[in-house]
């Protein structure tokens, strides 16, 4: 069993990466619900993903998203970054909201619209090259809504080669991330629909490619942490999108639906000795606030990211194998469910104050001013969100 030394030691590597998009305005296709004080420009998004870094101590990273977050000058944003005390993470490429996407980019049947999307996640390695990044993360909403509206296979051989022009150009020390969602925006076929999908593509692209899951992108019922579990197996977990969702993809507070599924989650990443940065595996949160004040949701979803790491840390590892290994179903599962039961609040509140931080974070931000500040200060301007 761990000591509670080296599960505060682990804990303490743990970094979490927090989306640019997060802090902006954000909603449903219904309706997107303005907050005051929300950033207006991508050096605003940062300096607020700043503050959820200085009260949990874990979130040094922000990951951005193009265009939403183009500025003239990528290195002086990340100088930005720095000043402010985090870095920048993940570049999320977009090609969702053009037009000429409508029957797909990179799957497109047509070649200069293929050629467009392309000429766009080419793009997105070159900010990487400014901003220091060292993962291109590649989200397709390509897909069909109609049975024999365009060749299944074709899509395939066309997003192969677009991903390995993308995968030629990537320096030695850049990723390419690839994610999957069963469906939506397309309702018939998805192009990547799955971690199976995702995992033949980075296979034959190379080891610089790795499976991205996002929590919230499985139909329901499905055993997330098994995926995990094989991806870790062959090396091809680049990271994780953790939101939490009750229906599709809900893009709520991660652990907000189902702490224990995350705690599994995490406990699978423990196993395998993936919880350090060293490891590769990117822990980013993809999330959208869209009825909750922004900074402090983004606080608690990394609390509850570090609560379900704590109680993963906390299983005791040889009381389970023992168990596992006698063929005791009842204590093993004992031994989980302990370890799930613990209330590790007072152990990350004792750490936080050992890191010279407040015990509280959510307490903490409160009390300091800044929602009040940011209210009062971002007058006039475009407030950030889906479509700026
Ligand atoms: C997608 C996917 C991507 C995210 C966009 C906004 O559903 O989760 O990761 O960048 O939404
Ligand atoms: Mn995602």
């Amino acid at each position: 069993m761990r000591t509670v030394t080296a599960v505060k030691a682990a804990l303490t590597a743990h970094q979490i990466e927090l989306p640019s998009w997060a802090f902006g305005n954000s909603g449903t296709r219904f309706k997107v619900f303005s907050q005051p004080g929300v950033p207006r420009t991508p050096q605003e998004k940062i300096e607020d993903a700043a503050q959820v870094h200085k009260f949990t101590g874990s979130a040094p990273a922000v990951a951005l998203h193009i265009p939403w977050d183009k500025a003239d000058d990528y290195a002086a944003l990340a100088a930005h970054a720095l000043d402010h005390g985090v870095r920048i993470g993940t570049i999320n490429s977009n090609t969702f909201q053009d037009d000429d996407y409508r029957l797909g980019s990179v799957a497109n049947a047509d070649p200069r619209i293929r050629r467009k999307a392309l000429d766009h996640l080419l793009e997105c390695v070159d900010i990487m090259d400014a901003t220091g990044s060292a993962d291109l993360k590649l989200w397709f909403a390509d897909g069909t809504n109609y049975p024999g509206q365009d060749d299944i296979r074709g899509r395939q051989e066309r997003l192969a080669e677009s991903l390995a022009a993308v995968y030629e150009r990537l320096g030695s020390d850049q990723r390419l991330v690839l994610e999957y969602k069963l469906f939506e925006p397309s309702f018939y076929s998805t192009d990547v629909p799955d971690w199976g999908t995702s995992l033949l593509h980075c296979l034959a692209l190379g080891p610089k490619a790795a499976v991205i899951v996002d929590t919230g992108h499985h139909a329901p019922g499905t055993n997330i942490e098994f995926i995990v579990a094989q991806l870790l197996r062959v090396g091809r977990l680049g990271g994780f999108d953790f939101n939490s969702r009750f229906y599709a993809d809900d893009d709520l507070m991660v652990g907000a639906a189902d702490p224990f599924q995350l705690f599994r989650i995490m406990h699978e990443v423990v196993v395998a000795g993936a919880l350090a940065p060293e490891a590769g595996v990117t822990f980013m949160l993809d999330q959208c606030h869209n009825i909750e004040p922004k900074i402090p949701a983004q606080v608690r979803s990394v609390m509850n990211v570090q609560e379900a790491t704590a109680k993963a840390l906390l299983i005791d590892a040889e009381a389970l194998t023992a168990a596992q290994q006698a063929g005791d179903v009842l204590g093993a599962n004992g031994v989980f469910m302990d370890a799930y039961n613990t209330d590790v609040r007072p152990l990350l509140a004792e750490l936080r104050t050992e890191q010279g931080l407040d015990p509280n974070p959510m307490a903490a931000y409160a009390a300091s001013g800044y929602a009040e500040k940011i209210v009062a200060g971002r007058i006039g301007g475009t407030p950030a969100g889906w479509n700026s």
